[in-house]
């Protein structure tokens, strides 16, 4: 490696000043240079995509300087760093992101309108990186500029996917599945790393020496190739800048020269093919379990290939083994990565060859478990027979550290043979399955849940017979949003009143909790009408978009009602579709007078169903369908619209999130581990109506439950009516909802589609395991209350404006800090920023 003195480093320094200028000639001329020398074009004819390619290489020179400055500095203070584990990151466009970040947004915007361009429409060209599938991925990307933010040396590691979540078309009102290949036009914020790259086995066989858990050799079977792909991550106001590190495979190293030479040259280069397969889509499912081999082999390719990173990490200043939990933590987000903790011991045991008690202390001293769900379909369970075929040694690894565990909850636990089957991680005896979330628990030093609802639930029910083994493991973090994109960037006019009115520039951007002086004015004319200017304009942006992406021309006067989420039955988003068919039918029996007193709404529901999920996806077809009725009914004059937002991302629910009014959250109380866009619809000034359900019970502590339209069941009447019986729920089914269920079957909606059908007559058979006749008489009188705040417009604001400024305890930085004190045990290391340094 090269050594240079500092008087060639201050050189090479000056070498690169030309990326640090900040004026407009130098913004303009990194441009420029990136437009002729990077992308081939000439720099007097390009259009706004080249622009956007351009800006962002430009962008990202600065980004990359910053990242390796980071480095570097971590580097040599040995820093304790943070690893953020996950198979998913909804990062959502980068470009604006990082401008407002690195506090550029303004300069590149005067740098660009002088050339020629708009920056805003700049930001249009860029494709939306969606390498995930909802609340899950999204929180760590949040968690990414956080920890940022925070001056938290970390790092996340993931999977580049070629294909990321589908994109949603709609056909005769059906869910049609698109591929998402968003690599098509090229990715400026990659950096490529061909020489950081590392091999995975799969297969094979493994033999061992020595008793115990031994010393094991694992050999031959096929050999995969990880590559590096890093995208830095500005924190907000400082100069540290961190590195999301995505994986993809490429085939391994060896050639086959016998095939080859066997006149076979295609076969081997289709073999080679086949190693690439592993990176290539990001699986579609959200909610339910699928045992695919492709699947568990992305998991360990990018486990292995992270460990192996880690630890070259951790050798450049350490020599002391014990030291790597002082110095490394990792977090799973689900167990989706926690095949991590037993190669982490594999390598420990058998390329270390360190003591299995050592070993055992490192791995359950790096390791924290973050549980996102309490569905049990959900909750992963690989066979042993593919695990064994696969990964040979960590099967048996699993079996060791197993049998270990349950001797010693055996002699805790005397004779509660109970106990010992449940708190396994191998369940069953013929059909043997591993449960992923049990060997969390065990290789971790804390489990957290994402909610205090949440938390309580796997504390007294899902992991009840762990949390009495390990009382001390088990703790919350309720989930948080980061404030720069879901409220900075996507509500500039919001956050331009909230500088001004509190009088402190941007700091609140970073101390969230700051924002809570504004409900000092939400009695205040000047203030309010300031506000209610801010909606509206948030609202004529939404309707321009609908209008140019689905044709649909929709009123300004009207109260914004919106769900968007993905499709489940535990969402709800069926009760809100009948609850949509109940008001219209109302609305159909009333003479002018009544009508006059209706609060028009414009509903939007979106989300993406699991290609595989036929409920789901009935549900998407019931509210076109309902929706192409009520939207062609003249008669009831625009009182009712209904919207399918299509392609629910990150990218336009920066656009729908602030113009919403009212947002709907209204999962069976005890089924959503917290929802993250209850916090984001909050912080933008929407009202929500919500169940006592996940982080919204915290909200409604947080900005007084009067400031919400809260009903149905809590988890205690949930669990009363699931044990009764169908005869029982069947006499109580709910009048209204029973009306709508007619007006479905009569075809006031048009064909019926089987599915969706079959569904109904469950629930009217006494089959309602999400409580949808329980909930609704409560849902009603919710969304009457909801219509009666709305025409005290005062009242509505008011507590718009409360909303707001209490929503600071939502702040991902807050979670974030919380995960540093009490799981991570790690503080903040502000780098020096070098342009400060006296020249
Ligand atoms: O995680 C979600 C929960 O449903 C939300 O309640 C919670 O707010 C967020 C963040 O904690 N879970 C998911 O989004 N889960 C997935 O996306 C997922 C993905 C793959 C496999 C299983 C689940």
């Amino acid at each position: 490696a090269l050594k240079v003195s500092e008087g060639t480093r201050e050189n090479l320094w000056s070498l690169m000043n030309s990326y640090q200028g900040r004026d407009s000639r130098s913004i303009q001329r990194s441009i420029v240079n990136h437009v002729e020398y990077t992308l081939g074009l000439t720099r007097f004819n390009f259009k706004d995509f080249n622009a956007y390619q351009a800006t962002s290489y430009s962008v990202r020179d600065r980004l990359i300087e910053q990242l390796n400055d980071s480095n570097e500095y971590f580097n040599s203070q040995n820093s304790k760093r943070v690893y953020y584990l996950s198979l998913e990151f909804l990062l959502g466009r980068m470009l604006q992101n990082s401008l407002v970040n690195i506090d550029m947004e303004k300069k590149y915007k005067d740098a660009l309108t002088d050339i020629g361009f708009k920056l805003e429409e700049i930001y249009e060209e860029e494709v939306d990186p969606a390498l995930g599938n909802g609340g899950l991925g999204r929180l760590a990307a949040c968690f990414l500029d956080s920890m940022a933010t925070l001056d938290i040396p970390a790092m996340g590691y993931g999977i580049r996917y070629d294909y990321g979540i589908f994109k949603q078309q709609i056909q005769d009102g059906y869910q049609v599945e698109q591929p998402d290949y968003w690599l098509a036009k090229g990715n400026p914020w990659e950096i490529e790393r061909p020489d950081v790259a590392y091999p995975v086995r799969f297969g094979g066989t493994f033999t061992k020496s020595g008793s115990g858990c031994g010393v094991g050799r694992w050999e031959g079977g096929e050999v995969v190739m990880a590559i590096a792909y890093d995208t830095p991550v500005p924190g907000f106001n400082t100069y540290n800048t961190n590195r999301l590190r995505l994986w993809r495979s490429r085939p391994g190293n060896e050639f086959d020269l016998q095939k080859f030479n066997d006149g076979q040259y295609d076969k081997s280069i289709m073999e080679r093919q086949r190693a690439e397969y592993i990176t290539s889509v990001l699986y579609p499912n959200d909610s339910t379990w699928e045992g695919k081999q492709l699947r568990l082999k992305q998991q360990y390719f990018f486990c292995c290939a992270t460990i192996q990173d880690i630890i070259k990490r951790f050798k450049l200043n350490n020599t002391n083994w014990n030291d790597f939990p002082k110095l490394n933590q990792i977090q799973l987000n689900d167990t989706h990565p926690a095949i991590a903790a037993i190669e982490l011991l594999r390598v420990l045991l058998d390329v270390e060859r360190l003591p299995y008690d050592q070993a055992w202390m490192i791995v359950t001293g790096t390791f924290g478990y973050t549980n996102h769900t309490v569905l049990p379909e959900a909750l992963e369970k690989w066979s042993v027979n593919m695990l064994q075929s696969l990964l040979p040694r960590h099967m048996d690894l699993i079996f060791f550290i197993n049998q270990i565990f349950l001797e010693e909850v055996k002699r805790r636990f005397p004779g509660d043979g109970r106990r010992l089957e449940v708190v396994s991680m191998i369940e069953g005896w013929e059909d043997k399955r591993v449960r992923m979330a049990n060997v969390a628990i065990v290789c971790s030093h804390h489990v957290n849940g994402v909610a205090a609802l949440h938390t309580q639930i796997l504390k007294a029910s899902v992991f009840k017979d762990f949390y009495e083994i390990f009382p001390d493991k088990f703790l919350n973090m309720t989930n948080g949003v980061t404030p720069r994109r879901w409220l900075y960037c996507c509500n500039p006019g919001l956050a331009q009143l909230i500088s001004d009115t509190i009088n402190n520039d941007d700091d609140w951007v970073t101390d969230m909790r700051m924002v809570e002086e504004i409900a000092a004015y939400a009695d205040e004319q000047g203030f309010v009408d300031k506000f209610k200017q801010v909606k509206v304009d948030c609202k004529k942006q939404l309707q321009h978009y609908i209008e140019k992406t689905q044709g649909i021309h929709i009123r300004l006067d009207a109260m914004y009602d919106v769900l968007v989420k993905r499709i489940h039955e535990y969402k709800r988003q069926l009760m809100d579709i009948l609850y949509i068919i109940h008001r219209y039918l109302q609305i159909l029996g009333m003479n002018e007078e009544q009508r006059r007193n209706v609060v028009p709404r414009v509903v939007f529901i979106g989300g993406k169903a699991a290609p595989g999920y036929k409920d789901a996806k009935g549900f998407i077809k019931l509210i076109n369908s309902v929706a192409d009725r009520i939207n062609n009914d003249k008669s009831i004059n625009d009182l009712i619209k209904v919207v399918f937002f299509k392609n629910y991302c990150v990218s336009n629910a920066q656009i729908i999130i602030p113009a919403a009014d009212l947002s709907q959250h209204i999962s069976t109380a005890g089924t959503e581990a917290s929802g993250t866009s209850n916090m984001k619809f909050t912080m933008n000034g929407a009202l929500i109506i919500g169940t006592m359900d996940g982080a919204n019970v915290e909200i409604a502590q947080e900005i007084g439950k009067e400031n919400m339209f809260v009903f149905g069941a809590d988890v205690h009447e949930v669990d009363r009516y699931r044990a009764q019986t169908d005869e029982y729920r069947k006499g109580r089914l709910d009048g209204r909802l029973r009306n709508a269920f007619r007006a479905i079957y009569e075809g006031k909606f048009g064909a019926l589609n089987d599915d969706i059908k079959g569904y109904l007559n469950r629930i009217e058979a006494g089959s309602d395991h999400y409580c949808l006749s329980l909930d609704f008489a409560s849902y009603v009188e919710a969304q009457e209350r909801a219509d009666r705040t709305y025409r005290d417009q005062a009242l509505w604001n008011k507590m718009a404006i409360i909303g707001i400024a209490k929503s600071g305890k939502f702040s991902s930085d807050r979670t974030i800090q919380e995960y540093c004190a009490q799981i991570w045990k790690i503080t903040p290391k502000r780098i020096p920023n070098p342009a400060d340094k006296p020249q």
